[in-house]
């Protein structure tokens, strides 16, 4: 008996032998495969990246990056100054394949302020080449490593104070095919999530200065795809037709925050676990720690618009970390019905539901005065989440009530949008909205406080609206 498990046991331990003898084999080959000639790579800003590699010997390739300190918009009305890998964040997209003798320039421009380096997490060697490239303005500075693993790796200023440099948009991501290249795929698309902090609160308009102080406290105003709010979304979506696969290549600059990466109304057929060699498939929502990366490939199946989100969902709907995939193509009844919404995401469900009222009794507003003070009060518990603390909704999604056009032409109408709820397209000062509003379960009398506190704020046509008018609609007279 004892014989057979010793037996056994040194089949193992031959075989665990031959399995790391092939593993560090295969680095090993990669440290070894000949070059052949000089390229000059070719780098491509988000949302886009440069061709495949497709079976291209390795080369000596170089990459020369330009660091810039620019100033550009965070969101609507809002401007910040981002530091750069090549004038865009993410920095623009690096593309090489395994064996390549890759000869990195980093320029420092002279108009920057301050100097900067690079970590690329696709180096093996110190710092990921931090130590070899920090750079002042006005100077330029080179180095060469060897790609010896296949994957899509962050690239980083890694100059201190290291998070500052990271918070204000100082990363990127370089791809190391393998040998043969990536099965092909019929669109591909670059994406980097990133987290940032102002001293201003989000959508707070003008300059707005890093907030060191947020940062540490990993309190974040923004938390955007592409560096801005609506980087990825209307005319910025990204765009497929019905049938093609998509690769996603999807990263997390951080500094602080995991992305719970999610497509609405898709599902991955494939994810390159963080970014390496292990494949997982049907995945619903993958994980992408701050300085890693993930590689998405989906086949789109039916048209419509298709909302990329970080389904910590907060961040999704109030910090910006929402993009938009458009795809066109004919419809498919048997895959998806079409009787819902399309793109537009709804919390509560596809239907109008009831949400949880209160019914406890309301005194009666004596005055018009009184009347605004306790609709205030049912705006702040009821409508605010979704409209915004001053009615000024949120793109895309939430349509505003401050000066809204649509509800200052109707009244009955915003009645019933309360007592009902309302779904379909619809447009708010210009802007469509088609989405889902919940049925809010109020009194008469709450509805006409509500109602009337909204139309006496932010610019709106300052009418009162009576319970009885309520009454009139609910009852369909
Ligand atoms: C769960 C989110 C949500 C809540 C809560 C909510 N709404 Fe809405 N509201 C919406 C959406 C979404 C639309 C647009 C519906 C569409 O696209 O058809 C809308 C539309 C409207 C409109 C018509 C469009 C416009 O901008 O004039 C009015 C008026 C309105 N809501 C008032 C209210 C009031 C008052 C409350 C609170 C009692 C409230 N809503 C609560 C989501 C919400
Ligand atoms: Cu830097």
């Amino acid at each position: 008996m004892l014989k057979i498990f010793q037996g056994i046991f040194k089949i193992m331990s031959v075989a665990l032998l031959l399995v790391m003898i092939a593993c560090s084999q295969e680095q090993q080959d990669a440290a070894t495969i000949r070059v052949s000639g000089e390229m000059q790579a070719e780098l491509v800003a988000p949302p886009m990246v440069p061709e495949p590699v497709g079976s291209r010997p390795a080369t000596r390739l170089k990459v020369e990056l330009e660091i810039i300190e620019k100033e550009a918009e965070m969101a609507n009305g809002v401007r910040y100054v981002y530091w750069t890998f090549g004038g865009s964040v993410p920095g623009k997209f690096i593309r090489i394949r395994i064996g390549d003798e890759v000869k990195v320039t980093l320029k420092n421009h002279p108009d920057n302020k301050l100097p900067h380096n690079i970590d690329m997490h696709a180096v093996t060697g110190p710092g990921g080449g931090a130590t070899s490239s920090f750079v002042a303005p006005g100077h330029t500075i080179t180095f060469s490593f060897k790609a010896l693993n296949p994957g899509l790796f962050v690239y980083h200023c890694a100059t201190a104070p290291v998070g500052m440099h990271i918070a204000n948009g100082m990363y990127g991501l370089i791809l190391v095919e393998p040998e043969g290249g990536l099965p092909p795929v019929d669109k591909e698309y670059y994406i980097m999530q990133g987290d940032f902090y102002t001293k201003g609160k989000y959508g707070e308009p003008g300059l707005q200065a890093f907030d060191m102080q947020k940062a540490i406290d990993e309190h974040p105003d923004y938390v955007v795809f592409n560096g801005k709010v609506g980087a990825l979304t209307g005319d910025n979506a990204i765009t497929a037709k019905v049938g093609e696969t998509i690769r996603l290549f999807v990263g997390n600059g951080g500094p602080n925050l995991v992305s719970s990466f999610h497509v609405i109304g898709e599902i991955f057929d494939k994810v390159h676990i963080e970014a390496g060699s292990l494949i997982n498939e049907n995945v619903q929502t993958t994980l992408i720690p701050a300085g890693g990366a993930a590689m998405v490939e989906l086949k789109v199946e039916v048209p419509g618009t298709f909302i990329l989100v970080d389904h910590s969902i907060f961040r999704a709907f109030n910090k910006g970390a929402l993009g938009m995939l458009k795809v066109l193509g004919k419809e498919n009844k048997a895959i998806y019905s079409g009787k819902e919404q399309e793109g537009i995401y709804q919390p509560e469900g596809g239907t109008i539901q009831e949400m949880p009222g209160e019914n406890a009794k309301t005194p009666k507003a004596e005055s018009l005065s009184q009347r605004i003070e306790y609709g205030k009060q049912i705006y702040s518990q009821t409508c605010y989440a979704c409209h915004q603390p001053n009615g000024e909704g949120i793109p895309n999604a939430f349509p505003p009530l401050a000066q809204s056009d649509y509800m200052n032409a109707d009244v009955d109408r915003a009645i019933s949008t309360v007592l009902h709820g309302k779904s379909g397209e619809i447009m708010v000062n210009g802007k469509t909205f088609n989405s889902v509003m919940p049925a809010q379960n109020l009194s008469d009398e709450q509805v006409a406080n509500v109602l009337t506190f909204v139309y006496n704020s932010w610019g709106n046509s300052k009418l009162e609206v009576k319970p009885e008018q309520v009454q009139k609609v609910r009852s369909g007279h």
